[in-house]
Formats: structure tokens, C-alpha cells, sequence
């Protein structure tokens, strides 16, 4: 897909994933808009997937580490043909529905790792990742982590674990929005200088603007084809939490809450 026709698509994608919150009442719109660029350029310009046949042997792996980002990532699966958009905004929460809160493998077309306990997705991506290298395949695999789950200290075993086994076929996006559930991480836990800290451990690094859609594929588009057989490969994507919706951006207070019907037709007359 074209530039223009990705945007277009993260457009959809983010009014998709609101207005199946506010139906809900319930989930995470911030960390949702936040990733949405990111996982449109994704799949609809770098990944190999299929639809049509989800478990494609040939197919590249994403990992949404931040589980909570489900209305972005079921969105997005919606619309590249996993399933009905519709199932899903309709059913987005509801008791026994496969569109759980935090996204589930077992449950629904497309999602690969089940995650919403932060901190666990890298080495699952890891594990993925390594079982590619040892069977000489070249599928890649991503893995989308939030910047407040670096606070988790599992995620650093695994930064060291990627490095030691020369993961290159590991492409790990953090969508920086520098906000976690109750304020900045600059104030509650900082992370430091993240690109200093992967160079450190060995890995390659990109800072990026992660809502670009331009950048972000020409980045992408490098890192999947540079040397699967070196350093693993991070992409700091500076991103804002709400992105898209002016009442929501830059701030904790959308992390967690559902818009009302009235907040909800004030942020699609933005979008729209
Ligand atoms: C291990 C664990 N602790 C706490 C939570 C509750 N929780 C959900 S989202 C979140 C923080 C969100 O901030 P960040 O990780 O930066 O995500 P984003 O801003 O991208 O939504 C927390 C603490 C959780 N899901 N997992």
C-alpha cells in the first residue's frame, strides 16, 4: 500500500478502536492511538501475512507486548480481513467474547501471543525468534512494547538473551508516549536515555517519529531486510498517547477510561 492509503487506513483503524470502547465502556484508548500508525504500516506495508489463512508458515510474527492496545491491534486485524469489523465493535469486551480486554491467541484469527501482563511479550518474541534462526528461516519477528513496561525488569534478560543468540530477524518497536497508567514516566520511574541503554546491550538502534508513516516504513523496510543474522534490531518510536484525538493527547487521564457517546462524536468529528 501507498503512504496515502496507509494514513487513510489509520485513520479508520483509530475510529474503529474508539468507537468500540465507548460501546464497551471500558478499555484503554490512549496507549491505543498511541501504536495505531505503527501497526498500519505494519501490516499493510511490511509484513507477510494472510488473512485468509492466519497460521501461513511463511508469515512474519508480531508480538503486541502491550496487551492493553487490543482495540488497535483487533482494529487493525479487522481491517486487513481477519474477521468482521463489526464483530468486533460490537462484541469488543463483552462477557465470553473472544475480543477480550487483553488479546488472547487462543481466541481470536491473527493474534500470536497472548499478553496484557507487561513486561512478558519479548520473550515470547524471543523464543519465536530463536526457533526461526535454528530451523533457517528467515520470518521475522516483531515485537511492539510500551515505554512504561520497560520499568519491568524481565523485559532486560530478554534485551541480553536477543543480544547473546544474535537475534537479527528481531525487530522490537517501543511506542515511546512517555506516559504510563497514573503520569509521566519521567516522574514515577525514568527510563534514561533508552537508546544508550540498547546500544549498550549490544543492539542496533533507531529513534524514529512513530507517528510519520513515511519513516516509519523506510525504517521498517531497512530493518527487515539488514542482516538477519546480527544484533537484534530496536526502533524507539517517539509517539503521543491519544494521538489523533485533541482532548485525549498527552495525557494520562484517556490511559484507562472509556469516552462517553459525547466524547466519542467529539473525536470522530476530528478524525472524520
Ligand atoms: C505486570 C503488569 N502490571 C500492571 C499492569 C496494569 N497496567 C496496564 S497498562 C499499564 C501502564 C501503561 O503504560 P505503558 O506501559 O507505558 O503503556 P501505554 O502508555 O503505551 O498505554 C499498567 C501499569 C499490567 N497490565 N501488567
Amino acid at each position: 500500500m501507498q503512504n496515502k492509503e496507509i494514513a487513510e487506513m489509520a485513520r479508520q483503524i483509530r475510529i474503529d478502536a474508539l468507537t468500540a470502547i465507548t460501546k464497551a465502556k471500558s478499555g484503554h484508548p490512549g496507549g491505543s492511538l498511541s501504536v495505531i500508525d505503527i501497526l498500519a504500516v505494519l501490516y499493510f506495508g511490511i509484513i507477510k501475512h494472510n488473512p485468509k489463512n492466519p497460521k501461513d508458515s511463511e508469515r512474519d510474527i508480531v508480538v503486541l507486548s502491550k496487551g492493553h492496545a487490543s482495540p488497535a491491534m483487533y482494529a487493525t486485524l479487522a481491517n486487513a480481513g481477519y474477521f468482521e469489523r463489526q464483530d468486533f465493535i460490537e462484541n469488543f469486551r463483552k462477557i465470553h467474547s473472544k475480543f477480550q480486554g487483553h488479546v488472547d491467541h487462543l481466541k481470536v484469527a491473527g493474534i500470536e501471543v497472548s499478553t496484557g501482563s507487561l513486561g512478558q511479550g519479548l520473550s515470547m518474541a524471543n523464543g519465536i525468534a530463536l526457533a526461526y534462526k535454528l530451523d533457517k528461516k528467515t520470518n521475522r519477528v516483531f515485537a511492539i512494547l510500551s515505554d512504561g513496561e520497560l520499568q519491568e525488569g524481565q523485559n532486560w534478560e530478554a534485551i541480553i538473551a536477543a543480544a547473546h543468540y544474535n537475534l537479527g530477524n528481531l525487530i522490537v518497536i517501543i511506542d515511546a508516549n512517555k506516559i504510563q497508567l497514573s503520569g509521566r514516566i519521567e516522574n514515577i520511574m525514568s527510563l534514561g536515555d533508552l537508546e544508550t541503554k540498547f546500544k549498550a546491550f549490544s543492539w542496533d538502534t533507531q529513534i524514529i517519529d512513530g507517528h510519520d508513516i513515511s519513516q516509519i516504513k523506510t525504517t521498517l523496510e531497512k530493518a527487515y531486510t539488514r542482516d538477519i543474522n546480527g544484533k537484534p534490531k530496536v526502533i524507539i518510536a517517539n509517539t503521543i498517547k491519544g494521538k489523533g484525538v485533541s482532548f485525549m493527547e498527552d495525557t494520562e487521564k484517556w490511559h484507562g477510561s472509556a469516552p462517553s457517546q459525547e466524547d466519542l462524536q467529539k473525536a470522530l468529528l476530528e478524525l472524520k
